[in-house]
């Protein structure tokens, strides 16, 4: 039963992460310290690990983080850190991040941002001055403006946000803002004086908040319209969203679709939501960056398209080429449910899928319409071909199995990636939507923690493993195996695609010295299909860290990227324009 889809680790959070609002029955002493207090909430709420860079004003802090049960781990640069919890977050169900004051914090910033954008549960605790030092208001160092700057900033980021001023409000604090992470799957800001952390805090009587209901005759308005529409539907298809990964609802969905034989495509930022070996599974869809034209077609001429937790963002809809109609739209999210027309909001979105689930319809009639999609293997015969773009993915997607989550960094890496098909059921993890690049080496650390056995395999551009590619450093120190996959194209190719130009010109690094530097690891360059097929073979049968560059020629990109950037450049009137390169930049201007 080998090919039998499995929805893996992914779907396995930690015991307290399942149960979001109510927490188990414990009994706390009368008062406990502050620190003590803050990582036993969390660890039994589900946190098992912390990234984070600590300062002196968060010193305090994080000895109290060494004395919990939370393993704390150091990183490189606060941005890598937020990214290593956000993806711990995806895949765990809650994530922690510590910092210092606005230097880290504020370091931290669009990682955070990120999260709260893509729905992703991460805690960010952050030293602070102490309440004394905040008395007559002096400048103190990393002060920006006011005490409250941090904070201020933290609160467009985040759903609920604190400062530790008041011991006596210091654990209903604690608890209302992590609560709320994990109602909402969006990022809440701890902020913790460092005079404050060590002091007694009342802890007894704390409560979560109560359980969040549906209205029950909105539920049944909303449930009534929705299944008239898949009764009268003769070619229905489910786009699974994001949030059924985020909610734990996709058995749900799939459950459903089974059922009623409905097939189910995802979108870029859910994609491996639903297993992509499922029989009625059939591709990514996202307008012109759709994985294939056999699922642009089936989505766009299907009379009922179940939108079950999807953003509809630009990115996910393909740069606003994808073609669907409201009114042959149902959109479930965690925030409301929209019929067509009809907007119905209280409805809790597990309730809504649960007897949606549950209903009765007489299975439809479905034809795949792309039952080969998985790639063809490689011939002996063209093992000596140069490495293009759409070879990455095809010979990535043969070595892929259920043990594997794809971590995509921005650029051809997550484009490309879009078309990842393999024929056993492998994660996948990229920021889709925020897009923010220096993501995936650093997210490899969090998948890794969070998903013991899952090996991440990352696809990182040179321009984006620039930025973050530093933390092999602390991959060897952890002593993890991440294969790391650099995309070499000789700089922003991505950008080059919409307009060129010498700002998009980086130096050439040899990426294989990379394991010199932080001694660790192996790493080895293809040029060929063989060579890069042959690479990770000896990847995956290696326990270290590999790195492994592939030299792509300058111009080539993914079907994806060319179809997008094609779409980008007649949005915004550009034409790409070749001009420069590491090698053709004579730093004319210097
Ligand atoms: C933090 C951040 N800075 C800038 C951008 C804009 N941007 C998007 S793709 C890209 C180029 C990526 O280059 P590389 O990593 O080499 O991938 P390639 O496009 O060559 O595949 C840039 C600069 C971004 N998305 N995120
Ligand atoms: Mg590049």
């Amino acid at each position: 039963m080998k090919n039998e889809p499995t929805m893996g680790q992914y779907f396995a959070p930690t015991e307290f992460a399942k149960n979001p609002v109510r927490s188990s029955p414990y009994s706390y002493p009368r008062t406990m310290p502050l620190g003590q207090f803050l990582f036993e909430y969390l660890y039994r709420r589900g946190v098992r690990h912390s990234f984070g860079i600590p300062g002196d004003f968060a010193l305090p802090t994080f000895t109290w983080l060494e004395k919990s049960k939370i393993r704390s781990i150091t990183m490189t640069h606060e941005p890598a850190a937020g990214f290593a919890a956000d993806a711990y977050s995806r895949i765990n169900g809650i994530g922690l991040v510590c910092v210092t004051y606005c230097v880290g914090g504020l370091n931290v910033l669009n990682a955070i941002a990120g999260a709260y954008a893509e729905k992703s549960p991460v805690v960010v605790v952050s030293g602070a001055p102490g309440r004394k030092d905040r008395e007559k208001d002096p400048l103190l160092h990393h002060k920006v403006k006011t005490f409250e700057t941090q904070r201020r900033i933290y609160d467009e980021v985040t759903v609920a946000s604190t400062v530790l001023l008041d011991e006596q409000r210091a654990a209903s604090e604690i608890v209302r803002c992590v609560e709320a992470c994990l109602r909402h799957k969006r990022p809440v800001y701890i902020e913790v004086p460092h005079d404050i952390v060590d002091r007694e805090i009342p802890v007894n009587g704390i409560s979560g908040p109560a359980l969040e209901q549906s209205d029950p005759d909105t539920l049944q308005a909303a449930l009534h319209e929705t299944l008239c529409l898949i009764r009268a539907a003769k070619k229905p298809v489910i786009l699974a969203g994001v949030e059924l990964a985020r909610y734990r609802t996709a058995r749900l969905v799939v459950r459903m679709a089974e059922r009623m034989k409905i097939p189910i495509a995802a979108d870029l930022l859910s994609k491996s939501a639903v297993p992509e070996n499922h029989p009625l599974y059939i591709g990514v869809y996202g307008g012109a960056m759709s994985s294939d034209e056999h699922v642009r077609k089936y989505v766009e001429s299907a009379d009922l398209v179940l939108m079950l937790g999807t953003f509809i963002t630009d990115m996910s809809m393909g740069f606003y080429t994808a073609k669907l109609d409201r009114g042959r739209t149902i959109l479930a999210t965690s925030e409301r449910v929209t019929v067509r027309y009809h907007r119905y909001e209280s409805i809790q979105f597990r309730d809504f899928l649960e007897l949606l689930a549950a209903a009765k319809i007489k299975s439809k009639h479905f034809e795949h319409p792309n039952p080969h999609a998985v790639p063809l293997p490689l011939k002996k015969a063209e093992r000596s071909d140069a490495l293009t773009m759409v070879d990455v993915f095809r010979i990535l997607s043969l070595h892929l199995d259920e043990r594997c989550c794809v971590v995509a960094d921005i650029g051809d890496a997550i484009f490309g990636a879009v078309g990842i098909r393999s024929a056993r059921q492998a994660q996948f993890i990229a920021p889709a939507y925020y897009m923010s690049m220096g993501f995936a080496v650093p997210a490899s650390i969090g998948v890794a923690m969070a998903a013991k056995k899952l090996r991440p395999y990352v696809l990182v551009g040179d321009g984006a493993f620039q930025m973050t590619g530093v933390e092999i450093s602390t991959i060897v120190r952890l002593g993890l195996n991440p294969i790391i996959i650099v995309l070499n194209n000789d700089g922003y190719g991505t950008m080059r695609r919409i307009r060129d130009g010498c700002f998009n010109v980086i130096t050439q690094w040899n990426y294989g010295k990379i394991c010199e530097l932080v001694r660790g690891g192996e790493s080895e360059a293809a040029a060929t299909k063989g060579e890069f097929d042959a690479a990770l073979s000896r990847a995956r049968n290696s326990d270290r860290v590999s790195v492994i560059e592939l030299k792509i020629p300058r111009n080539d990109v993914s079907q994806q990227l060319a179809r997008i950037a094609r779409e980008v450049r007649k949005i915004r009137g550009t034409r790409p324009r070749n001009r420069c390169s590491s090698q053709t930049q004579d730093l004319r201007k210097v």
